[in-house]
């Protein structure tokens, strides 16, 4: 989609901070961290949300999931404990509406979320 934020991060017309990329996914540093490791998990392809990856794509989601924990194990959080957030709907946050999931850790993090 020519004019999602996302996809351009995808195309390299707008820069991230690329930690990790595979085959259908790019992960990159949020630029408004909420945490000492926030890493956004996007695939290449524009699917709006969380809800409609799964419905089309279950593979995708997969690797989306797979890629979150390798960042996680590259931070040095996979046994210290991290959290991987999708936000869907506006209701719930989600305001780039090509699905991303956020990984959060590096301290500890409050339950219930806000
Ligand atoms: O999360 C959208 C997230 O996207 C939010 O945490 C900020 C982040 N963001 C927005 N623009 C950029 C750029 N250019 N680089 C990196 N991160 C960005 P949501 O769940 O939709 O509220």
């Amino acid at each position: 989609m020519t004019d999602c934020l996302f996809c351009k991060i995808v195309s390299g017309d707008v820069p991230a901070t690329i930690v990790r990329e595979s085959a259908g996914t790019v992960a990159f540093r949020d630029i408004n961290p909420q945490a000492p490791t926030h890493v956004l998990v996007i695939p290449r392809d524009h699917h709006p949300t969380v809800g409609e990856l799964a419905a089309s794509d279950a593979e995708l989601l997969a690797e989306m999931m797979r890629e979150a924990h390798e960042v996680a194990a590259d931070e040095g959080i996979a046994e210290t404990g991290y959290r991987v957030v999708f936000n869907t709907g506006s209701q719930a946050g989600q305001t780039v509406f090509h699905v991303h999931a956020h990984l959060l850790g590096g301290r500890g993090l409050n339950w219930p979320p806000g």
